[in-house]
């Protein structure tokens, strides 16, 4: 697997009032969009052209975009958030998909997902059950999956928000992994990189082109993720960590 683009969205000026549990304070607009630029920077070091879209002011948690869509190198797949305010970020979101994948497919009602809980294992699709994903739209994701020639896994995911909250896959069947996702009976076959619970947030690291960005101030994650052989790129993330959203949720990223 080789992704050769990226596409983000610049942080909106209503960014602070985006959904968040995570009670870490204000977040620093300012500071928002220097860490944006710097995650772009990083993508680019992975080889990637990034496109960058332009803010959607009526969407706080626009700049999250991995949320509304998944692309595949089969086609991609426009979500329906389950988060009644994310409802329509995709719409903005689909023209520019078009442009690299043609015609879409898309999840409609009843089903909500959101492509944070989506997990990408070669062919296979792990999707998380949260209470963003519910079942219709896991149905209709998993159909979609199978028309392209790949299978779809349900995966229980507790009370995180997202599958990749707690669970990414750095390729060579090695799975980065927090909580008890770590000794989920779906992931038995891989090997697994363990992420304490005081460094949780970092289990939401980035394979790219055989780099890993991981989130900064994580340092046993980034080591144990250097020892299994990767060259880490330390992000500073820290004003999207206070919207509850992690380094994959920033950049859609295409084959
Ligand atoms: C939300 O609650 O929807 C945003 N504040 C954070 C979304 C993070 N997305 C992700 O981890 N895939």
């Amino acid at each position: 697997m080789t992704f050769t683009r990226a596409i983000v969205r610049t942080p909106c000026k209503r960014l602070a009032e985006g959904i968040t549990t995570a009670g870490l304070g204000p977040v620093d607009t300012n500071l928002a969009l220097v860490q944006h630029r710097n995650y772009c920077k990083a993508l680019e070091a992975c080889g990637l052209a990034v496109e960058v879209l332009d803010p959607l002011e009526d969407y706080p948690d626009s700049i999250f975009i991995e949320d509304v869509a998944l692309c595949t190198p089969r086609g991609a797949i426009l979500t329906r958030p389950g988060a009644p305010t994310r409802r329509g970020e995709e719409a903005h979101t689909g023209p520019v998909l078009e442009k690299y994948f043609g015609r879409l497919h898309r999840i409609e009602n009843p089903g909500t997902i959101e492509a944070g809980d989506i997990m990408m294992v070669g062919d296979r699709y792990f999707i998380g059950r949260t209470a963003r994903s519910n079942k219709a739209g896991f149905a209709q994701m998993a159909a979609f999956l199978e028309s392209f020639g790949y299978r779809a896994v349900a995966v229980p995911v507790g009370d995180l928000l997202h599958l990749k909250t707690g669970v990414s896959y750095l390729e060579n069947n090695i799975l980065l992994a927090t909580g008890a996702l770590a000794d989920e009976a779906c992931f038995a076959e891989f090997d697994i990189i363990r992420v304490d619970e005081d460094e949780a947030y970092a289990a939401n690291s980035l394979w790219i082109n055989g780099r890993v960005l991981c989130p900064a101030g994580y340092p046993k994650t980034a080591a144990a993720i250097r020892a299994a052989g990767y060259e880490v790129i330390e992000v500073d993330v820290s004003e999207f960590r206070k919207l509850d959203g992690g380094l994959s949720c920033l950049s859609l990223r295409i084959a």
